[in-house]
């Protein structure tokens, strides 16, 4: 079954200049990559993405992780789509903890923890179907996307947007 997937490049993979030797791995799964985007991601956005873990003592310096602070201020946000996807970019991810995966893993390969306890583990993957479709609305609307993973509905809005000048 086709389906979507959301992959966040976290900020350590950025700084270590990782996004290509990712992406490399990434393509040996022959997904198609339908949407892309560097993001300077807000405390507003961390907590949305990360909202299922915010009773864990380990969220705030995972919002500071995700929002770059530790890093660079930035994240890249990757739609993949096709068979299987989500498991089949969770396999390459490896487990969460960077020590525990596989070392042949992109986790297990550049992840670390840090002496703080920060699990910098270099990439997110989406978990499930839900979890695809929740994450990949929060960090992509329908324009951003090459074609329509998911219902649309057109609104009408008139507030003030910035142009180049
Ligand atoms: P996942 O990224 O493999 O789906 P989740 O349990 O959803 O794992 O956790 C989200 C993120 O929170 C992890 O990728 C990691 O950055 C961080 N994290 C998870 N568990 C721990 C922990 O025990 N200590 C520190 N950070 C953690
Ligand atoms: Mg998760």
């Amino acid at each position: 079954m086709n389906q979507a997937t959301l992959v966040l490049i976290k900020p350590d993979g950025l700084k270590k200049s990782l996004t290509g030797n990712i992406l490399t791995r990434l393509s040996e799964t022959k997904l198609d990559i339908v949407g892309a985007r560097i993001v300077k991601v807000s405390r507003d956005l961390a907590q949305k993405h990360y909202a299922m873990l915010k009773d864990k003592p380990f969220f705030e310096d995972l919002l500071k992780y995700l929002m770059g602070e530790y890093h660079k201020k930035k994240v890249m946000a990757l739609v993949y789509y096709g068979e299987d996807a989500i498991q089949k970019v969770r396999d390459i991810c490896g487990a969460t903890n960077p020590e525990e995966a596989d070392p042949v893993s992109i986790r297990g390969a550049y992840g670390r923890i840090t002496t703080k306890g920060v699990y910098e583990n270099v990439i997110h993957a989406s978990a499930n179907p839900e979890e695809s479709e929740r994450e990949i609305k929060l960090w992509f609307s329908p324009d951003e996307i090459i074609f329509d993973l998911y219902n649309t509905t057109a609104v009408k809005k008139s507030i003030e947007t910035r142009v180049w000048a």
